[in-house]
């Protein structure tokens, strides 16, 4: 089954909304496999965000999310990568669709509260990054035969 690294960034856990966050993705019909708070070190941002490491806003980018603890989460289901990205929504929260994660919660691009995996690769590259296999719980939910035919 399909797998997804999503992360509720400082701002989402400060602001109050790890609880609204997680309801979006269990209401859906995802299973919760991964669930961990953390404080993010200066390595792991890095390698989090290396792809980004040119980019003028690298630097700030590893400031915030070393700055408070970090909720990380690997989600299951049909489709959840994709998925996961368009109940988050587009990258800068003034023009994420409302109903979105971004588009409901956040007004700044420097402030946009998740991060979830783009691509099927890059989910299992960060969740091999941010979990160790016995972090995550292989299981079904009891309701599956409700959610999939
Ligand atoms: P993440 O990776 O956090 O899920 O965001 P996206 O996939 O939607 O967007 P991204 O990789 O292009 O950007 C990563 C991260 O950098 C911040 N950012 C981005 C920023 O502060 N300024 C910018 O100009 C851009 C493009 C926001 C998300």
């Amino acid at each position: 089954m399909e797998r997804t690294f999503i992360a509720i960034k400082p701002d989402g856990v400060q602001r109050g909304l790890v609880g609204d966050i997680i309801k979006r993705f269990e209401t859906k019909g995802f299973t919760l496999v991964g669930l961990k708070l953390l404080n993010v070190s200066r390595e792991l941002a890095e390698a989090h965000y290396g792809v980004h490491r040119e980019r003028p806003f690298f630097g700030s980018l590893v400031d915030f999310i070393t700055s408070s603890p970090v909720v990380a989460m690997v989600w299951e289901g049909d489709g959840v990568v994709a998925s996961a990205r368009n109940i988050i929504g587009a990258t800068n929260p003034l023009t994420a669709a409302p109903g979105t994660i971004r588009g409901d919660y956040g007004v700044s691009i420097g402030r946009n509260l998740i991060h979830g995996s783009d691509a099927i690769e890059t989910a299992q590259t960060e969740i091999a990054l941010w979990f160790k296999p016995e972090e995550l719980a292989n299981w079904s939910p009891t309701i599956a035969p409700w959610l999939y035919e």
